[in-house]
């Protein structure tokens, strides 16, 4: 059998985490083989710490048979220490009344924080996905005060809105979401990412000239951008199940290959595409080997360069905002 790995998750008492944890524990995540050790990191709030504790029996419960050890912490470096994998889920929400600015300034002292302690005693390798928001911003923050590990071991998830996409387009089409490849979301998780179908195919076909200008304008792309705020005004609550799936899905297809697909991460870009060095920014992917890389060489329309240039601008100042917590 294979050797343990370490995954630490954050956040773990929160809804996603309920999603998230028992998929991770059962193999969906890196595999039918694979045993993991889970290593969760919640706030020490009471109401929090005793969700976790039930949260912890019930993955008890399950007898996972690849859960090979399960302990929780309230400090970042013992929780990461050794860690192969680490999603970090756990953040501030916006709470009513609460200004964007004063959002993205509490989650970038959690995020700076956690960098920190990811370089103090996380694997050299690790592979470190943020789920929580702003997603981009706090992986460029945390990822910037990791000096010893490598940019592209840091990511943000944005395969939520490429599943989220994908879905819409084999509805559209009338098929299934396996015929449906190279659909790419680009940019920010936020509304201003850009849902593209420039490159996509059903079957194999080319998709682009089946679809009318106006289904792309005034539906799928507002579906998916505000796709979230839909699911909390349906449900009352945001988004979970189907967040923790796409961040199995990103986890899985980065360690073990996504193969000739297209998988849409936010990494921090090595200037493709124009895209700054050092911005964490969505993209077409290919993963090989444990390594994530744009998908190079594509001819971009100028439609799409103007939307993935408001992406560059719009992250551009959610750094700004937030460079008190940068070294
Ligand atoms: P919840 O509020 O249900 O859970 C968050 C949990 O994190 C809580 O248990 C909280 O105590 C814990 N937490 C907060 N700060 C922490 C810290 N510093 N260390 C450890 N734990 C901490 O939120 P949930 O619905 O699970 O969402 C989590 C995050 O995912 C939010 O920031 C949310 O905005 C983000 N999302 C990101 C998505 C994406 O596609 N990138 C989609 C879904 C989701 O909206």
């Amino acid at each position: 059998t294979k050797k343990t790995v370490r995954v630490a998750v954050t956040g773990p008492a929160g809804q996603i985490g309920y999603s998230l944890l028992f998929r991770i524990a059962s193999g969906a995540m890196l595999g039918a083989d694979q045993p993991v050790e889970l290593r969760l990191l919640e706030r020490a709030e009471s109401a929090s710490s005793a969700r976790l504790t039930g949260t912890m029996m019930e993955l008890e419960d399950c007898a996972f048979p690849l859960l090979h050890g399960l302990s929780a912490f309230r400090d970042p470096v013992e929780a990461f220490r050794d860690a192969d994998y680490a999603l970090l889920v756990g953040a501030r929400p916006r709470a009513p009344g609460m200004e964007r600015a004063d959002l993205l300034e509490a989650n970038a002292r959690i995020f700076m924080e956690q960098g920190r302690a990811l370089n103090a005693s996380a694997s050299r390798d690790v592979k470190v996905l943020v789920v929580g928001n702003p997603c981009n911003t706090n992986a460029m923050i945390a990822m910037k005060n990791a000096p010893d590990l490598a940019a592209r071991n840091f990511s943000a998830l944005m395969r939520l809105d490429q599943n989220r996409a994908e879905a819409q387009l084999a509805k559209k089409l009338g098929c299934r979401v396996a015929d449906i490849e190279r659909v790419a979301v680009w940019g920010n998780h936020s509304p201003t990412m850009a849902a593209d179908v420039s490159f996509a195919t059903a079957k194999g076909e080319p998709v682009a000239g089946r679809l009318e200008a106006a289904w792309l304008a005034d539906e799928f792309e507002p579906v998916v951008a505000k796709r979230g705020g839909a699911i909390l005004a349906a449900r009352g609550a945001s988004s979970a199940a189907s967040a923790a799936s796409a961040a199995i899905d990103h986890m899985r297809d980065w360690a073990l290959g996504s193969g000739e697909r297209w998988v849409t991460m936010a990494v921090p870009s090595e200037g493709e595409y124009g895209v700054p060095e050092g911005m964490v920014f969505g993209f077409p992917c290919r993963t090989e080997n444990g390594v994530a890389r744009p998908v190079e060489g594509l001819e971009i329309s100028e439609a799409l360069r103007a939307r993935i240039e408001r992406n560059v601008a719009e992250l551009a100042l959610e750094a700004e905002a937030v460079k008190a917590f940068l070294p």
